[in-house]
């Protein structure tokens, strides 16, 4: 048995199989790169679903962490630590926003935008409590708390969990006569992927953001962004909406806030709507701990002192165009924002042989529903890199007729 084969067989002996992982066991990282057990290196093309825009490891977030973690690295909220206020600040320099609310995963984030919705929409737009209602979109991905599965479409990921939570209503994604449609007297808010993540990379039509957020605006209903996928550089701005020009009445961040090294979340929002949060009505033992704000202040860093956002606009298109020259007969679209680049082949294609055979040769990438393969390499990656990544992406799919 290999060194990887035996580290995958603890993996499916001893823990839940929630996962279907392709068959490399990673050692070791550095910026674009990843090894595995055997020395053997890849190009990683998915950046832990964007949490590692950074890169691994970048040098600046890791002197963070390790400074912090000398010094103090959980006080509890019970207490105020000398890192939260400034990582707060710059939170809200960063986003445009008053005010953030600090948690860990991407989930606590979105359920913690819920919360204050519906707090919002009862103490501030007068609906009774326990009648708000939450517009969300078909095919969305928040999270996987039972909430949040609650007003999932993706049968796999509800099948079994249920009673589910009441108070949304689904409404198919860039379609703004339906979201005119969902809205009545007692919607709080529109929750929205700018660009669809987990559905594919699905890039709405040009001017539905804007007119969605009139629509909001018109409705006094809250219109929250959920950019933990799709901010912080990733679609090549620092939110996906800035591509539309569209401000949010909040947004839920992760992933790439924690630089890479572990959770951080949060959402952002003005002060008349995280108002309504007081002491005791929500919190989070490890949210806004103190080693978590020294990275997330440099992962915001990285993010403006190398222009990561404006790099990874011009490396995006350039990787589309790139795809796009490649000759397989079964991709039917190329399409992305920024650095979140997606490749459809037709229906029925399984894409798990293609993505072993890219490991094979050296890149990391998954399949998502089947068919559709993500191409997400972190926003430091340089042309020389991408070029050697499209190699390998260009001697595969041309194998696949
Ligand atoms: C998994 C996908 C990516 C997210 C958006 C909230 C969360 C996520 C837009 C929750 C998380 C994940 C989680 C991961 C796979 C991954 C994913 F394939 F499911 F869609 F990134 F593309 N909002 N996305 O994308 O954040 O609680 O995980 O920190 O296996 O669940 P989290």
């Amino acid at each position: 048995m290999t060194k990887t084969d035996e580290i995958i067989a603890l993996n499916e002996q001893y823990g839940a199989h929630n996962y279907h992982p392709l068959p490399v066991v990673l050692a070791k990282g550095e910026g674009v790169w990843v090894e595995d057990v055997d020395g053997k290196k890849y190009l990683d093309f998915l950046s832990a679903y964007s949490a590692v825009n950074q890169g691994h490891r970048h040098p600046k977030i890791i002197q963070a962490l390790t400074d912090q973690a000398q010094r103090l690295t959980l006080t509890s909220r019970a207490f105020h630590n000398d890192r939260l206020g400034e990582f707060l600040k710059r939170l809200c320099d960063y986003s445009g926003f008053d005010m953030a609310l600090p948690m860990n995963t991407g989930a606590e984030a979105v359920e913690t935008a819920i919360k204050m919705a519906r707090r919002w929409g009862h103490q501030v737009k007068g609906i009774a409590d326990g009648s708000q209602e939450i517009i969300v979109c078909e095919n969305n991905f928040h999270g996987r708390t039972v909430t949040i599965i609650s007003f999932s479409t993706d049968e796999e990921c509800r099948l079994g969990y249920g009673p589910f939570n009441q108070g949304f209503n689904i409404i198919p994604y860039n379609d703004v006569k339906a979201l005119e449609a969902a809205i009545t007297a007692n919607s709080c808010a529109f929750l929205v992927e700018p660009v669809q993540g987990e559905a594919g990379v699905i890039v709405p039509d040009a001017g539905y953001l804007q007119e969605a957020r009139r629509i909001c605006s018109e409705h006094n209903v809250l219109f929250i962004a959920d950019e933990i996928q799709t901010g912080f550089g990733r679609c090549g701005a620092r939110f996906a909406c800035d591509l539309e020009g569209v401000k949010p009445d909040a947004i839920c961040l992760g992933k790439a806030l924690g630089g890479g090294v572990f959770p951080v979340s949060a959402v952002v929002a003005n002060k008349e709507v995280m108002e309504v949060f007081t002491p005791g009505s929500h919190g989070s033992t490890f949210g806004g701990n103190p080693l978590a704000c020294a990275v997330a202040i440099a992962a915001i860093d990285v993010l403006e002192e190398e222009n990561l956002a404006a790099h990874a606009t011009e490396l995006g298109e350039y990787l589309r165009a790139q795809l796009d020259k490649i000759e397989c007969a079964k991709i039917v679209e190329i399409r992305g924002r920024g650095l979140l680049a997606a490749v459809e082949f037709e229906a029925g294609f399984e894409a798990w042989d293609t993505c072993v055979a890219l490991k094979d040769k050296g890149l990391l990438a998954k399949q998502t529903h089947g068919n559709i393969i993500r191409f997400a390499p972190p926003l430091v990656i340089n042309k020389q890199e991408l070029d050697h990544g499209l190699r390998i992406i260009r001697e595969v799919f041309e194998t696949i007729g």
